[in-house]
């Protein structure tokens, strides 16, 4: 009997690295999962010919087309299920989505987002870090929740700022965490290890801390 692997939709705005590194880590049978589709915001993002070249179906549905966000995220939705993906993965998606659209796929829909939440929530992460003087910076993975990056954080990983940074070596360094972090947790979520219950997060049935799996 074949076994069923699960299915999981990536939504993206832009460059799609960190769909790559999904893409990559399904392939060297890292993650044991499959991309169902790839969704864009933006007519114009690489990350939709990444998708074509891994041969994955990939569809862009622009926001702009739509008066509100309400309708949307309908679309958005309907479009999602045609898959009846088990999983929805934000991989640099950059648009807010409403909480009707966020707790249909409630404990299932995870973030990438370039801080050490609780801090620097919304954009333009790397700017704060570098303007308030921080040491230390990084990029956090949760759960979406309808509070805009407020859902359990599942792992963050931390890297140093340099005084000289600029804003693009700041990102650079952060991506390269995103790249390993985000297809790990997918695969402790593809194989049942990870699950969120009460607004928690839920690792081989512990409860994680706040700021995620084994932060220091
Ligand atoms: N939606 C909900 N309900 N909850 C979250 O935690 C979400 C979410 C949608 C996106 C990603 C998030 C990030 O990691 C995310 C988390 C976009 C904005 C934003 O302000 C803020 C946070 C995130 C993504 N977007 C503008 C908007 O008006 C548009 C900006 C643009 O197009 O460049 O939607 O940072
Ligand atoms: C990533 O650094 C991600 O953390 C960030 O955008 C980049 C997307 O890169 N996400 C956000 O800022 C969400 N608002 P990618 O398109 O190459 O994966």
């Amino acid at each position: 009997m074949t076994p069923v692997v699960p299915s999981i939709c990536v939504l993206i705005s832009g460059n799609g690295s960190n769909l790559q590194a999904i893409i990559d880590a399904i392939a060297t049978g890292k993650l044991e999962a499959k991309i169902a589709c790839v969704i864009s915001n933006r007519t114009d993002a690489y990350g939709l010919t990444r998708a074509e070249m891994a041969g994955i179906p990939a569809h862009t549905l622009d926001h702009n087309a739509f008066d509100d966000r309400e309708n949307y995220d309908y679309a958005l939705k309907e479009l999602i299920d045609r898959y009846h993906p088990d999983c929805v993965v934000l991989a640099g998606f950059m648009r807010i989505l409403t909480a009707d659209l966020v707790n249909h796929y409630a404990g299932k829909m995870f973030n990438i987002h370039p801080s050490l939440l609780p801090k620097y929530k919304g954009l333009h992460t790397h700017k704060q870090a570098i303007e308030n003087g921080d040491t230390e910076h990084g990029v956090s993975v949760h759960f979406v929740t309808p509070e805009l990056d407020g859902g359990p954080v599942v792992i963050q990983s931390r890297v140093p700022v340099f005084e000289d940074d600029s804003e693009v070596e700041l990102a650079a360094r952060v991506q390269e965490q995103e790249r390993q972090i985000y297809p790990l947790v997918l695969q402790w979520f593809c194989s049942g290890r990870l699950v969120m219950h009460e607004n928690n997060a839920i690792m081989d049935g512990q409860r994680l801390p706040l700021s995620g799996y084994a932060s220091e």
